[in-house]
């Protein structure tokens, strides 16, 4: 795999492999309970044993690369611009975006898409449908930040860092879980857990993955918590997750949330959280008051 702007990795034993293989060997490595190996040596492979090689990284940086837009070779140094404002092949979108036009193709045929496209000659009622379904979408993204915004009126809200960290199961065949050591939000005790979502057991290396989650309240209580709640990124992990507010009532016997999804925005974000040993994130609790 050649990643022309991702950073260099070397095995103990020099082999170098870039950073988005190294995070998908050791994701491989974590669902299938094995060491992670280098591919081309076998020799075990981690994140401490692996460090940045600063001085391979600038010498790799003078080799030409391959743009992967048009295959020619470029220094890395000049081939990001190269891939964002030069090669004539690069991915662009039509100008008539904006009004709803979908096409993207490569650059030098822009010009005569633009030249031909339908879109700015399509009449107000068709523009107007158009732009309806614009603006509900973006309604839908102000009505996420809106309810965020609701939420954080409420009288009783508790957020903390919660570390989810990977256990097995103790089946015939084993399968990757993680779990989160008790913690206390609104004077109540709870525990979150996750899985990996996904049927195989050894998902190999083109497997789309995603993670969902469950929160459970340990503590027993009078009266139901009617409770709204939102994992996002914690302080010290760079995850990206958009945010989605989950809903439940808990109460002695509804003391568990289904599995929902964990929103992080892709396989390779994925990849990223399996590969690091924990899992940091902040959960806010918004207890809704009757
Ligand atoms: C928290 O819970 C304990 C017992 O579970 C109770 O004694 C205490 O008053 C509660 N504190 C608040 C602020 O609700
Ligand atoms: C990955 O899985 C697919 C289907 O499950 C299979 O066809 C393919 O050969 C596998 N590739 C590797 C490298 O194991
Ligand atoms: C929940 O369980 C606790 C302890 O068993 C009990 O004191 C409490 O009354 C129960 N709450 C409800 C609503 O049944
Ligand atoms: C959750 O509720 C179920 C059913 O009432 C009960 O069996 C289980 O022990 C409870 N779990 C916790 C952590 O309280
Ligand atoms: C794609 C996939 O496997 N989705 C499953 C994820 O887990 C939930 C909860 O168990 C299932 O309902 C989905 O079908
Ligand atoms: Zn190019
Ligand atoms: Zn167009």
């Amino acid at each position: 795999h050649t990643d022309p702007t991702s950073d260099f990795l070397p095995c103990t034993n020099g082999h170098l492999m870039c950073a988005g293989c190294f995070i998908h060997l050791l994701a491989d490595s974590r669902l299938k309970e094995e060491q992670a190996t280098c591919p081309n040596c076998r020799c075990e492979i981690s994140k401490n044993l692996c460090c940045r090689n600063l001085a391979v990284e600038k010498a790799v940086s003078e080799l030409p690369t391959e743009c992967t837009f048009c295959l020619k070779q470029f220094p890395r140094s000049s081939l990001e611009r190269h891939q964002k404002e030069e090669c004539q092949d690069r991915v662009t979108q039509c100008k008539y975006k904006r009004i709803g036009c979908p096409w993207q193709g490569p650059f030098h045929e822009l010009p005569a898409h633009e030249g031909e496209c339908s879109h700015p000659t399509k009449t107000g009622t068709e523009l107007m449908g158009i732009l309806g379904e614009m603006d509900q979408n973006h309604r839908r993204d102000m009505q996420l930040y809106n309810s965020i915004f609701s939420l954080l009126c409420y009288e009783k809200i508790g957020f903390t860092e919660v570390q989810f960290r990977p256990y097995r199961t103790d089946d015939f065949i084993t399968r990757l879980y993680y779990e989160t050591p008790r913690f206390t939000v609104l004077n109540q005790t709870w525990v979150l857990k996750a899985r990996v979502n996904d049927s195989e057991r050894n998902p190999n290396l083109s497997c789309k993955r995603t993670l969902s989650f469950q929160l459970i309240l340990k503590s027993k209580v009078n009266s139901a918590l009617e409770c709204s709640f939102l994992l996002l990124k914690g302080p010290y992990d760079d995850v990206r997750i958009k945010p989605v507010i989950y809903h439940h009532s808990f109460s002695n016997d509804t003391n568990e949330t289904d599995y929902v999804p964990l929103p992080i925005s892709d396989s390779v974000e994925c990849n990223k959280l399996l590969a690091a040993k924990n899992i940091n994130l902040r959960l806010f609790i918004f207890q809704v008051q009757k």
